[in-house]
């Protein structure tokens, strides 16, 4: 029997790189992605005038930022003032989503055409199951695996031919090892591990680095003295589900000893399609009510072409609000036939919004639709999802 032999390939600051494919004299800056500023324009001479992030004044976060940028403190979700203070001379680039989901199905599009079994994990990460791919078997001169690291070679190589953009690619038995090797050498890094590799490149590694280990089951090994994945599978079996429970006390001592047994999963339904929007500024219901009436429609029209382009209709429409204090509250309804029109999500959003208590100012919005189905489906047909495949639908200690 082949042994199985599953990739994982991340983008290198896939935001940031596929600016840079049009802002090429930007190479080697300090460049952060984030906002709603302006997209830059060309002087007289027809260079690009770029913003940068010394100028800016508000709330955005930073979406994500060039390693030069990096190497200045300056990380994904960090308030932009904060990185103004880090990196004031770096710029400053709005976000294109648009874009960057252009790329992202180019770059899986050009892997798909190497290795078709792949599970799509968002905008710049996919799995591949690379057991059955012709070559990956390979074994080299004193290289077991030489098949599998050509393989990612030449991944990687198609990728940069299709995009012009830089990835990195883990390949190990399994979707938790390579998930933790595919970061180990960014950018452009190709690590090929196996379980013989575990106390030398995984041990080392912060626990929180596991897929499934978030900020709370952190802390929580932190106050129990374990820090350190090695650390953690040092920690008895037994005594980590008294811990954390049963399930995810055993499921971190698997987690540590690299034991990870979950398929290459090529399709996955969406549960849910939305769109929410934080505000430059608090916006109150009253005072603010045409504003904040324009950004729910627009939200609706956004989440309406969204299930267009994906296909799907849905019954669940649903809405969220966070005030000043940042209060979180959510509510939905249920609509007796499944929709994707925007008029009709705009009205049933309405509704949802009059069964909110609207006293304070808002900080953000947001708009979802869930129950989906495909057009003309039955709508009341459950979707059946299976129970043992993917431990992160285990409870989890931390829901991520
Ligand atoms: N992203 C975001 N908000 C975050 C983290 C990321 O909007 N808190 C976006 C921007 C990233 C993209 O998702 O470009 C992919 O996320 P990654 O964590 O893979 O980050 P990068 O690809 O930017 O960098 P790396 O080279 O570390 O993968
Ligand atoms: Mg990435």
């Amino acid at each position: 029997m082949n042994r199985r032999l599953i990739a994982h390939l991340d983008m290198d600051a896939f935001y940031a790189s596929v600016e840079l494919l049009r802002y090429p004299d930007l190479r080697g800056q300090p460049v952060v992605i984030g906002g709603r500023g302006a997209v830059p324009e060309r002087d007289a001479e027809g260079r690009y005038r770029y913003a940068r992030l010394d100028s800016y004044a508000g709330r955005g976060v930073v979406t994500t930022a060039t390693y030069e940028a990096r190497a200045l403190g300056v990380h994904s979700a960090m308030g932009m003032m904060k990185a103004a203070a880090l990196a004031p001379h770096a710029v400053m680039l709005p976000v294109d989503f648009d874009r960057y989901r252009h790329y992202s199905r180019l770059f899986k599009a050009a892997v798909a055409e190497i290795a078709p079994c792949i599970e799509d994990r968002g905008i710049d990460e996919i799995y591949i199951d690379l057991t059955e791919v012709p070559g990956a078997q390979d074994t080299g001169q004193g290289d077991a695996l030489a098949g599998a690291r050509e393989l990612a070679r030449t991944i990687q190589a198609r990728v940069r031919e299709a995009t012009g953009l830089s990835c990195s690619i883990g390949v190990t038995p399994n979707k938790l090892l390579s998930k933790l090797c595919s970061d180990l050498e960014k950018p452009g890094g190709i690590v090929v591990a196996t379980h013989d590799d575990l106390p030398v490149r995984i041990w080392p590694l912060p626990a929180r680095r596991i897929n499934g280990i978030g900020p709370k089951a952190a802390a929580r090994l932190e106050s129990l003295g374990i820090r350190t994945v090695g650390e953690l599978a040092q920690a008895d079996r037994q005594w980590l589900v008294e811990q954390f429970g049963a399930a995810y006390g055993a499921w971190l001592n698997d987690a540590a000893h690299g034991r990870d047994e979950r398929p290459v999963v090529t399709y996955s339904e969406p549960k849910s399609i939305s769109r929410e929007t934080t505000f430059e500024r608090d916006l109150h219901p009253r005072m603010d009510r045409e504003t904040l009436g324009g950004i729910f429609t627009r939200l609706c029209t956004q989440v309406a072409a969204d299930l267009a382009r994906k296909g799907y209709v849905g019954r669940t429409i649903g809405i969220k609000l966070r005030d000043d204090r940042f209060r979180t509250v959510t509510r939905d309804v249920t609509l007796e036939q499944p929709t994707a029109d925007a008029a009709e999500i705009r009205r049933a959003a309405g509704a949802c919004l009059k069964r909110v208590p609207l006293e304070r100012r808002l900080r953000l919005l947001g708009v979802r639709v869930g129950s989906l189905c495909r057009p003309g489906e039955a709508a009341a047909v459950a979707r059946v999802r299976d129970p043992a495949g993917d431990p992160h639908t285990l409870p989890l200690f931390d829901s991520e």
